[in-house]
């Protein structure tokens, strides 16, 4: 029997960000309908890969493990709404450079394991609020964050009766 996993790599905030991006949540979701995602399940996605046959599990784990130490910063000053998958997201006004280089460099290398990339864009973003059925009232944020990233992490997604459960498969730094 093959079993698989349902993979993707994501940056996790600070406590303070996650903490304050939960706090955002609580406040949209009686605006937008939906319920607030909790505080650590705030993350950012750069490659979903979805589901995943365990037996590619090994090289995803060395390719975490192995990935160049990251500094990058980002300033989510925004909020959206994807109508379709109805998600309240934070995010920025203006793209953020290094967020979008590490995610093509982190296909590219993905590339080399067999994995293909999206055709859609990127936008990078935080999900606050699911099953919204109304946009935020305004589009910013209330105040703005400054997210700086230095983890990359390889996460495996789990459902449960409560929603989604994350777990860190690896990590760099550990
Ligand atoms: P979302 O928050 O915008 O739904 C685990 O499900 C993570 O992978 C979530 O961050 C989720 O993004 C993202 N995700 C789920 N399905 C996806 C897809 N088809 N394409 C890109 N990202 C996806």
């Amino acid at each position: 029997m093959t079993v698989s996993r349902r993979l993707f790599f994501a940056l996790w905030p600070d406590d303070a960000s996650r903490r304050a991006l939960a706090a955002e949540a609580e406040r949209l979701a009686p605006r937008c309908g939906g319920y607030p995602l909790p505080a650590e399940n705030m993350h950012i996605t750069l490659a979903f890969l979805g589901s995943v046959d365990a037996s590619r599990l090994k090289p995803l784990v060395e390719l975490a493990r192995a990935w160049p130490a990251l500094q990058g910063e980002w300033t989510l000053d925004r909020l959206g709404h994807f109508s379709q998958p109805r998600i309240v997201w934070a995010g920025s006004q203006t793209p953020n450079a290094a967020l979008m280089t590490l995610d093509a460099e982190l296909w590219q290398a993905l590339s080399r394991h067999g994995f293909t990339s999206p055709q859609r864009e990127f936008t990078p973003h935080v999900s606050l609020v699911r099953q919204a059925d109304r946009a935020p009232p305004q589009s910013r944020l209330s105040a703005p964050l400054l997210w700086r990233f230095d983890h990359l992490a390889l996460v495996e997604s789990q459902l449960d009766d409560g929603g989604s459960r994350y777990r860190t498969l690896a990590r760099r730094p550990d």
